[in-house]
C-alpha cells in the first residue's frame, strides 16, 4: 500500500467500505481508481482494485440473471454435524457418489442435468453425521455455465466444505480450473492459506491487533493501510503467518477460504497420466485429492476419510456440577471456549468469566482458561459464570 494516497481517493475507498450493493461498490472503486496516480508504488493496489471491480461486475450480472429468471434460492436445511456441497459438471457422477456414500437414492442417469434440485443424503462416518448435498450441475459437459450456476455457487458458499467431483473421462484438469475460476468469482478460494486475517470494523477504539501467530508488519503500517481505505476503528485478528499483503487482501477482496476435497470419479475411464498431473498439482497446493470409481465402488473409504478430515470436527464434553455430559457437542477444531459457550446459550457466553478444561488442549488437567482458549478433541469443559 502506497504511503500516502490522495485524500479524495481515501474518501472513495471509505465509500467502498460502507457500500452495500455490488453497484455501489463498483462505483466507489472506479472513483478511487481514477483518483490514484499510476506509478510503481500504486501498481499493486490498482491491480487489486481492477480485479475486484471485474469480480463485482460478474456478480452483478449473475444477480441480474437470477432476478430475470426464477427467484428461488437453493437452500437445504442443515442436518447433522456439518454440511458438504457436492459440486461439479453435468454427468460427472455426483449422484453416483451421493448414492454410494449415503442413504439417499438419487437418480443416476447417462444424460446431463438428471439432478435438477439440491439433493441431500447423510454420511455416517466414525460417529459423525455429515450431510452431503448434491448441487445441480454448475457446468455443462462442455464446461459452460448452466441455469444452476449462480444458485449452485450460492449453496456451495454456505456449506462447511466442498466436494468437487471431476469426470475422469472428460478433461478433468480443465474442469477443475473452470470450477476454481467460478468459485473465485464469488469470492471463494480452496487454497489453504498460511494466514487468516479477520478485520472486524468497530465504531470506536482505533485499530487494535490480536495476533495468534506471526505478523510480519508493524502496527504503524497496518494502521496506515486501514486508514487509507477508510477504516479507522477495527479489531484485526491474525491467525498464522501473515504479511501486510494478507491484510490488504482481507479488507479489499473479502475472500472466503473453503475446505475442499477434489474427487476424480470414473477412475476406470481416466488417463493415468492426467491423474498423476492432478495429484502433483493439488499436492503442491495442499489440497486433498482422491480417486474413485463410483460405479466400481473403489476408493470410497479414502474419500470418506478425506471428507471427515476436511471438516476438522472435534467432540467436546460439557461438565456441570461435576457431571460430564453423555453426549458430546461436535464443533470445529480451533473453536474457542467463548464460541462453545455461544453454541450452548447466548446468555452463558455473556456471563462467562472463565472455564476449567480437562483434556488435550491444556497442560494441567482442570486448568483455568480464558474465553479465547482453543479446544481439542475430547476436551471436557466446565464454564463458570
Ligand atoms: N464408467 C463409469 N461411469 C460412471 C461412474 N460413476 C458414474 N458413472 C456414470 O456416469 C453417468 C452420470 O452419473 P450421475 O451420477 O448421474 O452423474 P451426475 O453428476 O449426478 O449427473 P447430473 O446430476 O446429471 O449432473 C451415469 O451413466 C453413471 O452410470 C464411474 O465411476 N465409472
Ligand atoms: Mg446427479
Amino acid at each position: 500500500m502506497p504511503a500516502n494516497l490522495p485524500a479524495e481517493a481515501q474518501k472513495a475507498l471509505a465509500k467502498y467500505q460502507a457500500a452495500r450493493t455490488p453497484r455501489e461498490k463498483i462505483r466507489a472503486l472506479e472513483e478511487a481508481l481514477s483518483l490514484i496516480p499510476a506509478h510503481k508504488g500504486t501498481e499493486k493496489l490498482r491491480g487489486r482494485l481492477r480485479r475486484r471491480i471485474a469480480e463485482l461486475r460478474r456478480e452483478e450480472e449473475r444477480r441480474a440473471a437470477a432476478r430475470s429468471g426464477r427467484r428461488d434460492h437453493f437452500t437445504v436445511p442443515r442436518e447433522g454435524h456439518a454440511q458438504v456441497a457436492i459440486i461439479g459438471a453435468a454427468n460427472s457422477g455426483k449422484s453416483s457418489i451421493l448414492r454410494a456414500l449415503t442413504n439417499a437414492k438419487p437418480l443416476i442417469a447417462s444424460y446431463p442435468f438428471s439432478t435438477p434440485k439440491p439433493t441431500p443424503g447423510m454420511l455416517l462416518h466414525q460417529g459423525y453425521e455429515i450431510q452431503l448435498v448434491e448441487v445441480p450441475a454448475i457446468l455443462t459437459e462442455d464446461l459452460e455455465e448452466t441455469q444452476f450456476t449462480g444458485r449452485g455457487l450460492g449453496l456451495a458458499k454456505n456449506a462447511d466444505a466442498l466436494m468437487i467431483v471431476l469426470d475422469g473421462a472428460n478433461r478433468p484438469l480443465t474442469q477443475l480450473s473452470r470450477i476454481i475460476e467460478l468459485l473465485d468469482e464469488v469470492g471463494v478460494s480452496i487454497k489453504p492459506r498460511r494466514a487468516e486475517v479477520r478485520v472486524e470494523k468497530k465504531d470506536s477504539g482505533g485499530i487494535r491487533l490480536v495476533v495468534f501467530g506471526n505478523l510480519k508488519a508493524g502496527y504503524g503500517e497496518i494502521e496506515e493501510l486501514l486508514r487509507s481505505i477508510g477504516i479507522r476503528n477495527a479489531v484485526v485478528k491474525v491467525y498464522g503467518d501473515a504479511e501486510l499483503d494478507d491484510i490488504e487482501e482481507a479488507v479489499l477482496r473479502e475472500v472466503m477460504v473453503k475446505k475442499a476435497v477434489i474427487v476424480l470419479n470414473k477412475a476406470d475411464l481416466a488417463d493415468p497420466e492426467t491423474v498423476k498431473t492432478l495429484e502433483r498439482f493439488l499436492g503442491e497446493h495442499g489440497i486433498p485429492f482422491t480417486v474413485v470409481s463410483a460405479e466400481k465402488m473403489t476408493g470410497l473409504e479414502s474419500l470418506r476419510d478425506r471428507i471427515l478430515e476436511s471438516l476438522q470436527l472435534i467432540r467436546v464434553y460439557t461438565q456441570k456440577n461435576g457431571v460430564v455430559a453423555n453426549e458430546p457437542i461436535v464443533v470445529r477444531k480451533g473453536t474457542t471456549v467463548r464460541e462453545l459457550a455461544e453454541i450452548i446459550h447466548r446468555e452463558i457466553a455473556e456471563k462467562m468469566r472463565y472455564a476449567r478444561v480437562w483434556g488435550r488442549s491444556v497442560k494441567l488437567q482442570g486448568q483455568q482458561v480464558g474465553p479465547d482458549h482453543r479446544l481439542e478433541d475430547g476436551d471436557i469443559v466446565e464454564i463458570h459464570t
